[in-house]
């Protein structure tokens, strides 16, 4: 083998030892379910106490917020530049504005929580901390699964349109493209079919599933969808256009529980990038089969992904804080 060619064979792995490292040097080492124990002892029962008033009032916020985390982490590691607005000082644009971000919601609750949390306990927790006590929060309410959260994220000084643009998973990609996005994350295929189930609450708009319900040629639907699914999505389509909104679980729209993977094996999942996890014959098609009849199976695995998703550092050497406005850097 020619120096070029192992250094291309060599590559990839030296790139996964270096996240690797990362990971555990920047994430792990630092996280800590006791890190506010001392500086907040009331950090868990302010954050739960908001957000299960606000979800009584609107149940529809806490998948809102789940997905905010969701993002957060994928885009540079979980340090809410997701929250940022622009600074209007052209130093950096929100990720707010980049377009697979449009529709997301439930600012306005972090933001609660975060004047909350400042009355109590000034300066201390990171709105990356808030996100991830949130989320938490928000699938324990709609009935799924409580976890412990390691806490002790710090918050970056700056957002990154572009890599919300770049990084975040498309509702059109294939298997094999959300395999590789996620393993850049350190999230294995396991991960990925248990943090899809987050999809068990919560709705899309018609121009993220129009393709996969009118068939990529305009004609009726792809070959992986129930044609009565289908049709029923057109009509939804057809009324609203594309900002129609379709619940991702017909059944439990607002429960969080496995009826997902009932509704991906029968070929009525909304985006491509859900069907995608079943029908391809491997190992996966077998997760998603165990997880339509497990209930408690889903809910452990799904805890242990979100735990992991929770750990994607952000860069070394980005100047980090714990923002006091969850919107603006501080100063
Ligand atoms: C696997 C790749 C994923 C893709 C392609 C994807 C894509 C999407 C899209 C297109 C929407 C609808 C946005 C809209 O039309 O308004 C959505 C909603 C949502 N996503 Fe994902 N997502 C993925 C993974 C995840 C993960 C890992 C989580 C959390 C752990 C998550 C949580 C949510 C939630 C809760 C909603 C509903 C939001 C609401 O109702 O306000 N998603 N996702
Ligand atoms: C999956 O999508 C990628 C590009 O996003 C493409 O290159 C690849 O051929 C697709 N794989 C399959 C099996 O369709
Ligand atoms: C909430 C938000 O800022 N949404 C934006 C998402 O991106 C589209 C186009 O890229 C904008 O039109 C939305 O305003």
């Amino acid at each position: 083998m020619s120096p070029s060619r192992i250094a291309s064979w060599l590559a990839p792995l030296i790139l996964s030892a270096v996240l690797l490292s990362c990971t555990v040097a920047n994430g792990d080492h630092r996280l800590s379910v006791s890190y506010y124990d001392k500086s907040c002892p009331s950090v868990q029962s302010i954050v739960q106490s908001v957000m299960a008033s606000r979800v009584a009032a609107d149940q529809a916020i806490a998948p809102a917020v789940l997905r905010l985390f969701f993002h957060d982490c994928f885009v540079n590691g979980c340090d809410a530049s997701v929250l940022l607005d622009d600074d209007g000082r052209h130093f950096f644009e929100s990720e707010k504005a980049a377009e697979p971000n449009d529709s997301l919601r439930g600012f306005d609750v972090i933001d609660e929580i975060k004047s909350h949390l400042e009355h109590s306990c000034p300066a201390t927790v990171s709105c990356a901390d808030i996100l991830a006590l949130a989320s938490r929060d928000a699938v324990a309410l709609l009935g799924g699964p409580a976890w412990n959260v390691q806490l002790g994220r710090k918050d970056s000084r700056a957002a990154d349109k572009y890599a919300a643009m770049t990084e975040l998973p498309s509702p059109k990609d294939n298997l094999t493209a959300l395999v590789q996005l996620f393993e850049r994350y350190g999230l294995d295929a396991k991960d990925l079919v248990a943090l899809s189930g987050a999809h068990s609450v919560g709705t899309a708009r018609c121009l993220h599933y129009r393709e996969r319900v009118y068939g990529y040629d305009g004609q009726g639907g792809a070959d992986d969808i129930d044609p009565s699914f289908a049709e029923i999505r057109r009509q939804t389509c057809q009324a609203g256009g594309d900002d129609a909104m379709a619940p991702f679980d017909e059944q439990t729209p607002m429960r969080f529980d496995n009826a997902y993977y009932k509704d991906l094996i029968a070929r009525r999942g909304l985006l491509t990038s859900d069907q995608e996890l079943y029908g391809c014959g491997g190992p996966l098609d077998h997760l998603v089969e165990r997880y339509s009849m497990d209930g408690e199976a889903f809910a452990k695995d799904f805890a242990k992904a979100m735990v992991k998703m929770g750990k994607i550092p952000p860069p070394p050497g980005k100047p980090v804080e714990v923002r006091l406005t969850c919107s603006k850097v501080n100063y």
